[in-house]
């Protein structure tokens, strides 16, 4: 993805959550990536700061050891100070994380804004909180574990505050995404939360209970236009792991138009090819709305790979979207996934093939990865597929396991097939840097400077 720093969402909705209804907590959100700080700089602000309560965000799996070397250094400096974590990562491994890093005391499972506030309301009033009645943790006592029962999810999302960009306004133009958006100041926007569908590999669709429910179109209106006036933010990315593009999208489109800020703007969703082609007649209005960049889970052209997902769609269905978001002039980028258990050298190179007809303007390959919280975990580790326990390579990138018909080896040179196909081509390279579409020949010129290939060769 290039040179990126985008801001850290999840904890700046959690912070803003507890100004709001914690009284009397001092919050400081302290970003290191925009800091550029070491572990050492990290060690010596917690130092001086004396925090009670030390909780990072997580993201993803692949940052599980340093979100424990953070919690790990906190401890160091005090070890009186409350270590807090959360995120899917933690929530699916609740017991085996508790158990391996002592330097985490609790665990917040699931939603966090309700459960994080009221554990640091706990820690303010109590000298010894009482966690056992404090839904959705999960925490160690003495050599004990302990799992509270869940909590329930917050039933309208428009209840929650704006997340706390305030608390890193000091960064807010540090933030951008080069390949997508040039310099323009980026910030993150969250629409809805969970997904209906429940593909094996996504590990999104548990840990939301298979619900989605979504923001109102005026409220997520309201926070594009105040991301803009405050701080100047034009690339606004909206986080929803399934944007719907139903008739709430028609009415986002309606008061984001309204307010007179579409041709400053440009957005990206992630979207199902079906709701592409169900909903197509909102794509023409999305893209006049200022959506310029959609990515689509395209995942296989192989009908019984796409079923073993559980995706739900057609290979045809792909082809139909990409021509679809192409005449509305809304930039493609499809993922593709290699590395199913059924997978050889052949039916990757039908996906190759399939990749080069489908031709999105953006084409992301992907080797299937055993996260924690998914079905292909559990059935992963009962059937001892897995080769690399090493959580720091989850991220879809490094080859986790082999298939029935190639090593892990094997599999990551085919990833580097795949790119060098899709990108190797002259004429797709040119056809990019000449494209009409301003993001696609944007996005080639940046691409070509990037040494994409020699990376990947690097990783096996
Ligand atoms: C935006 C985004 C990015 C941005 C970064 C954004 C950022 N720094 O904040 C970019 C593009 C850079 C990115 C990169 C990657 N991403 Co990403 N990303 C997302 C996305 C779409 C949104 C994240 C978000 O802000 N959500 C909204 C917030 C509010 O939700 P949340 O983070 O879950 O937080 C809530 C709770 O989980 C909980 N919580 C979370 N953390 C904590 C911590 C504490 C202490 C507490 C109490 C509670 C708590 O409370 C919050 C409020 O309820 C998610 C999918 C999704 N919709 O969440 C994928 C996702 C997180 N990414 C994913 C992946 C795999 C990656 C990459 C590895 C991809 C790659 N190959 O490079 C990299 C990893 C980069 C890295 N090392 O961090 C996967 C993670 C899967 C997994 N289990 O590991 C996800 C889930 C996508 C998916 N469907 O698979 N990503």
């Amino acid at each position: 993805m290039g040179e990126y720093l985008p801001p850290p969402l999840g904890i700046l909705e959690l912070a803003s959550y507890l100004e709001e209804k914690a009284e009397d907590v001092e919050i400081e959100v302290l970003d290191c990536q925009a800091e550029q700080f070491s572990w050492q700089d990290l060690e010596n602000h917690i130092e001086r700061l004396t925090p009670d309560i030390v909780a990072p965000s997580a993201l993803a799996t692949c940052n599980s050891y340093a979100v424990a070397n953070t919690v790990g250094i906190a401890k160091k400096v005090n070890p009186q100070t409350t270590t807090v974590v959360g995120g899917q990562h933690f929530t699916a491994t609740a017991d085996e994380s508790l158990a391996a890093y002592p330097e985490i005391d609790i665990i917040v499972r699931g939603e966090g804004e309700q459960t994080f506030a009221e554990l640091v309301r706990e820690f303010g009033q109590h000298k010894k909180p009482a966690l056992h009645k404090i839904k959705g943790i999960s925490f160690k006592q003495g050599d004990r574990i302990f799992h509270n029962p869940p909590r329930a999810f917050i039933k309208d999302l428009d209840d929650l505050p704006f997340p706390g960009y305030h608390l890193v306004r000091e960064h807010m133009d540090k933030y951008h995404f080069t390949m997508m958006a040039g310099s323009k100041n980026y910030a993150l926007i969250e629409g809805s939360r969970g997904c209906p569908h429940k593909c094996t590999f996504c590990s999104q669709w548990k840990y939301w209970n298979g619900q989605w429910r979504s923001k109102s179109a005026k409220r997520i209106a309201d926070e594009f236009e105040y991301c803009y006036n405050e701080y100047g933010s034009k690339f606004l990315w909206l986080v929803d792991d399934n944007f719907g593009l139903g008739k709430h999208v028609d009415d986002l489109c309606d008061e984001i138009l309204k307010r007179g800020i579409a041709d400053d703007i440009l957005w990206f969703v992630q979207a199902r090819i079906d709701d592409v082609i169900q909903h197509q007649n909102v794509l023409s209005k999305m893209h006049k709305a200022g959506n310029q960049w959609m990515l689509i889970g395209a995942e296989s052209g192989n009908i019984a790979t796409l079923e073993t997902f559980n995706k739900k769609i057609r290979p045809s269905d792909v082809k139909q979207a990409v021509e679809l978001l192409r005449k509305s002039d809304i930039f493609a980028q499809a993922t593709f996934i290699i590395g199913e258990r059924k997978d050889s050298a052949q039916t990757i190179h039908h996906l190759r093939e399939f990749a080069n007809h489908v031709d999105p303007d953006l084409a992301i390959f992907m080797i299937l990865t055993p996260f924690p919280g998914t079905d292909l975990y559990e059935e992963a580790r009962q059937n001892q597929w897995i080769e690399d326990s090493n959580f720091a390579n989850y991220d879809m990138t490094h080859a986790i396991m082999p298939t029935e018909n190639l090593s892990r080896k094997q599999l990551q040179q085919e990833l580097y097939k795949c790119y060098s196909s899709f990108y190797g081509s002259v004429g797709r390279r040119l056809k990019g840097l000449l494209a009409p579409n301003k993001m696609k020949r944007r996005t080639y010129r940046y691409l070509a400077g990037q040494g994409l290939l020699k990376t990947l060769a690097s990783l096996f």
